[in-house]
């Protein structure tokens, strides 16, 4: 059962058809896939991985960046009125939802790449920003209970809040969040949202990066099996794939820390977030990516996003290939493994009944 007693039915179901979904294959999965692609933005229908493979991917990532602080857009400019449509449109077919939230510094008021000292203690019940925080949670709750499908039902997310905090860049992450500090943001969050907001669509993802190297480094700042539904990590591949493997390694070695520990605590391993920006290396997928992940029981590998062109930064990113990109022919092998599944690979029953 899901961490929330009251979980909806289509809920329950998820989490029951995500084990089961497990012993066919992984999920693929990509960050803002129906929003936008590299030279392409808002054409109804269209995605990279689309345009490449004649199919969807099955897990659909999205981010709420700037709803706590009101804004009608997405801290990459998605509009939040799309963005419920694109995920609309992605649970008709059966496709399933994350969600991440790059919030501001609720303190400071500047971005998530902001790690003041003290915040969240500030922003917890006895700290002077609780009020400010806990309007930030409202609105990202009201979000969350906007999305419904077709018959009204709320559609079900994993959520997937304040993620990479084994690494320093963001305000919750542990050059200035402590684990206790950090625990208490996490559980507080979870529990005002199911209790007090009474969301039950809702599953909950522990993320950290990828800088532990055993259970016990990634249980440190573990909140409790009793906040958490899914065991998650992300990872990025640096440097030169051609010649390096060391992503591979890390890959395999990681997940199978995660794997055992759902096993032990019965939830459910996954990839949150991984990438090598721009792919220069034409066997990327097939190399590097495959062998880490071949080996493993787990959920799905979500690929982040195909921003393209990024002028505030003057910087090229996107992690899945497009038409004519290098890594595309393996992109397409990757497609074809009986393991990946994507989209035509599952019926909406088979994911949420
Ligand atoms: C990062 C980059 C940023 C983006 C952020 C949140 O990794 O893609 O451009 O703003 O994720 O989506």
């Amino acid at each position: 059962m899901p961490i929330d007693k009251q979980a909806t039915q289509e809920t329950v179901n998820l989490y029951n058809n995500l084990k089961k979904i497990e012993k066919r294959g992984f999920m693929v999965g990509h960050q803002d896939d129906l929003a936008y692609g590299v030279n392409w933005k808002y054409e109804p229908g269209r995605s990279d991985i689309h345009d490449i493979t004649g199919d969807y991917p099955a897990v659909y990532g999205w981010e709420l960046g700037h709803l706590e602080i009101g804004a009608p857009v997405n801290l990459d400019s998605v509009p939040f009125d799309k963005m419920r449509e694109f995920i609309q449109q992605g649970y008709e077919r059966g496709g399933v939802i994350t969600i991440s939230w790059h919030g501001n510094n609720p303190v400071t008021g500047k971005t998530a790449w902001d790690p003041e000292e003290g915040t969240v203690e500030a922003i917890l019940p006895d700290g002077e920003k609780n009020d400010v925080f806990n309007a930030q949670l409202d609105k990202v709750a009201a979000f969350l209970q906007s999305l419904k499908g077709k018959n009204g039902e709320p559609i079900p997310v994993l959520f997937r809040p304040f993620h990479e905090h084994t690494g320093g860049w963001f305000w919750w992450g542990n050059r200035t969040t402590s684990n206790d500090s950090y625990k208490k943001l996490f559980r507080y969050t979870v529990e005002y949202l199911k209790d007090k907001k009474q969301l039950h669509n809702l599953l909950y993802v522990y993320n950290t990066g990828s800088e532990f190297s055993s259970s016990e480094e990634y249980l440190e700042r573990y909140p409790g099996d009793d906040v958490v539904d899914m065991l998650s990590f992300d990872i990025y591949q640096r440097g030169d794939a051609a010649k390096d493997s060391s992503y591979t390694y890390s890959l395999d070695k990681h997940l199978g820390i995660l794997e055992k520990l759902a096993a032990e605590k019965n939830k459910i391993a996954t990839v949150g977030e991984t990438g090598y920006s721009q792919i220069p290396y034409a066997q990327w997928f097939t190399r590097r990516v495959y062998p880490g992940l071949k080996n493993h029981k787990f959920s799905y590998v979500l690929f982040w996003r195909n921003a393209g062109y990024k002028p505030q930064n003057d910087e090229v990113e996107y992690y899945v290939p497009y038409k004519g990109q290098l890594s595309e022919e393996d992109f397409l092998k990757f497609y074809n493994l009986p393991q990946t599944l994507f989209q035509s690979d599952l019926t909406y029953s088979e994911v949420y009944e």
